[in-house]
C-alpha cells in the first residue's frame, strides 16, 4: 500500500505532494513503483497533529480519489470522518482505511452499504494527545482484544469478514516498547484469521533505532516492513514502494514462495 499524504503537514512527506496534481502524479509513479493499493489521506494524524475541518479535507482528497479511481488499482481513503468515508467511496474509492476503527457515529453503516474494504486500526487517545502517557497492563492483549470487538461490531453491521484487514496501530498512542511488543508478537494478530496491515514506514520507532530524520528511514523501514512480513503481515503501508517491493522480491526467492526461475530483472553485474 503505497502512501499519499495531500497535506502541507504529514511527519515526513508534508507539502510535497499538497496539490492535487502532484499527488495524482504520485500515485500514478506509486503504481509503476508496484504498489498494489494507493492509501489517500487529507489529514495527518502524526502525534501532535491539528484536526483538519470536513471542508478541507474533502477540498484535499476528493479530487485525487477522483483522477486515480479508475487507474485500475484499488483506491483507499485515509479517514476518521463517516461524511468523508461515504464522499470519498461514491467517487470511486474501495477501501476505507480508518485510524478510529469505525467507532464514530454511523461510520459503520456507510462501509456496510457499500462493498468496501475496511483497515480497523487500534489507537489510544487521539493524535494531539497519544503520545503524552500511553499506558497498558500488557499491550498485546489489549490490542488484540479490541481489534476483535471491534471485528465483531463490523460484521454484527453486516460487513463480511472478507472485507476486513486490522493494524495494530504502530506509534498510535504507545512507547517505543509497546510498538516493539506488537511488532514482535504480529501472530496474535494474524492468528484472528484478517490481514494484517503494518504501517510502519519513516516512523519515529525506527528513527529511535536508526537515528535518523523521517526521510532518511528509507532502510529502516525496509528493515521493519520485511519483518513485519515475515510475521505475517499481507498489506506494508510504505512511503518507499521500490525500496519494498525489491527487498520483499529477493526475500520471497530466498524464502522458496516463488519460481525464480520465471521472474523477469535485469539481473546486471556480478
Ligand atoms: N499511519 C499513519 C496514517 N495512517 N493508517 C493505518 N491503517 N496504519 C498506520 O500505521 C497509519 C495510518 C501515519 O503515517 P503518515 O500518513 O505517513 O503520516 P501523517 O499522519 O503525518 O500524514
Amino acid at each position: 500500500m503505497g502512501v499519499i499524504n495531500v497535506t502541507p503537514d504529514s511527519f515526513s512527506d508534508g507539502g510535497l505532494y499538497a496539490t492535487a496534481g502532484s499527488a495524482v502524479a504520485r500515485g500514478r509513479a506509486l503504481i509503476d513503483e508496484g504498489a498494489d493499493i494507493l492509501d489517500i489521506g487529507g489529514e495527518s494524524t502524526r502525534p501532535g497533529a491539528q484536526p483538519v475541518s470536513l471542508d478541507e479535507e474533502r477540498r484535499r482528497t476528493l479530487p485525487v480519489i477522483e483522477a486515480l479511481a479508475g487507474c485500475g488499482w484499488p483506491v483507499s481513503i485515509d479517514t476518521r470522518k463517516p461524511e468523508l468515508m461515504r464522499e470519498a467511496l461514491a467517487a470511486g474509492a474501495s477501501m476505507v482505511n480508518d485510524i478510529g476503527a469505525l467507532e464514530s457515529q454511523h461510520a459503520l453503516e456507510i462501509v456496510t452499504r457499500t462493498s468496501a474494504a475496511v483497515c480497523l486500526m487500534h489507537k489510544q487517545g487521539d493524535p494531539q494527545t497519544m503520545q503524552q502517557n500511553p499506558h497498558y497492563d500488557d499491550v498485546v492483549t489489549e490490542v488484540q482484544a479490541y481489534l476483535v470487538q471491534r471485528m465483531e461490531a463490523a460484521r454484527r453491521a453486516g460487513i463480511a469478514q472478507s472485507r476486513i484487514v486490522i493494524d495494530p496501530g504502530f506509534g498510535f498512542g504507545k512507547t517505543q516498547e509497546h510498538n516493539i511488543a506488537l511488532l514482535r508478537d504480529l501472530s496474535a494478530l494474524t492468528a484472528l484469521g484478517v490481514p494484517v496491515l503494518a504501517g510502519l514506514s519513516r516512523k519515529a520507532m525506527l528513527g529511535r533505532i536508526a537515528g535518523r530524520q523521517p526521510h532518511e528511514r528509507v532502510h529502516a523501514s525496509v528493515a521493519a516492513a520485511l519483518f513485519a512480513a515475515q510475521q505475517g503481515a499481507r498489506i506494508l503501508r510504505v512511503h518507499d514502494v521500490t525500496a519494498t517491493c525489491d527487498a520483499l522480491a529477493v526475500w520471497r526467492a530466498l524464502a522458496g514462495t516463488i519460481d525464480v526461475s520465471t521472474e523477469s530483472g535485469t539481473g546486471s553485474g556480478q
